[in-house]
């Protein structure tokens, strides 16, 4: 495998902005790992330029002659290939449990997100993408970007109530993992930094265990994260 990997990622009009949160989740994962790579900014309506992955999402991973898609079989793919390298599991055990806090993040922790952030993050994307992504995401949440800026508010408080239990676990623990961050707290971590990426507005109190861990996780492999511009 070649010593340099390519990762398509999503980027907004600024190609600084990128803001996908599973396209996170594969940038902290390799630099958990200690590989290199070279990212590509990608936007939703470049098909053409990720179809030889056979689909239509990023991440997608170019690793030598190996083409990886989806963030979840990407980490598996990172964890067995490189066996050497820090795990980003631990264990087994540990495998499994990222692996619910993987669904718990897309299918409950996103969309709370969402709803909080889309009508902020409509204003940055490229323009290319600007119809494709209302048009495909106000069909999905079933309403328009102006009715969700309009309940921000009443959003952000219905996304405390799906933080608690992530706010009231990282206040026992530095990090989901433990003492030290892995794949569990690079996925729940992605979603804060899309939101950081995309939107001016603040999702969480500052003195919450949520924001403080927020803040490890900026600095965790110097300062990755945090070298992306806010929004
Ligand atoms: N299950 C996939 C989801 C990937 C995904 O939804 N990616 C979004 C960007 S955040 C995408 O490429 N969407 C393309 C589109 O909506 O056309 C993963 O974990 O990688």
């Amino acid at each position: 495998m070649s010593n340099t990997m390519r990762l398509y990622d999503l980027a907004g009009a600024n190609e600084l902005a990128r803001f996908s949160p599973y396209c996170w989740r594969v940038r902290l994962a390799l630099a958990h790992k200690q590989l290199p790579v070279e990212t590509v900014a990608w936007r939703f309506t470049d098909k053409a330029a990720i179809a030889f992955s056979g689909q239509g999402k990023v991440p997608v991973l170019v690793d030598g002659d190996h083409c990886v898609v989806d963030s979840w079989v990407i980490a598996e793919y990172l964890e067995d290939t490189y066996p050497d390298r820090p795990s980003l599991f631990g264990s087994a055990v540990g495998r499994s449990l990222a692996r619910f806090v993987n669904q718990w993040t897309s299918e409950t922790l996103h969309l709370a997100i969402a709803r909080a952030i889309i009508s902020d993050l409509a204003k940055i994307l490229h323009p290319q993408d600007m119809d494709y992504f209302r048009t495909t995401r106000e069909a999905a949440f079933g309403t328009t970007f102006e009715n969700l800026a309009t309940a921000q508010v009443a959003n952000i408080e219905a996304l405390q109530r799906v933080l608690q239990p992530l706010n009231s676990t990282l206040g026992q623990q530095a990090f989901l993992a433990g003492d030290t961050p892995s794949y569990a707290d690079h996925v729940a971590f992605s979603a804060f930094q899309w939101a950081r990426v995309s939107s001016p507005i603040s999702l969480i109190p500052t003195n919450s265990s949520i924001a403080t861990w927020r803040e490890r996780m900026l600095d965790a492999y110097d300062g990755l994260a945090r070298a992306t511009p806010a929004s």
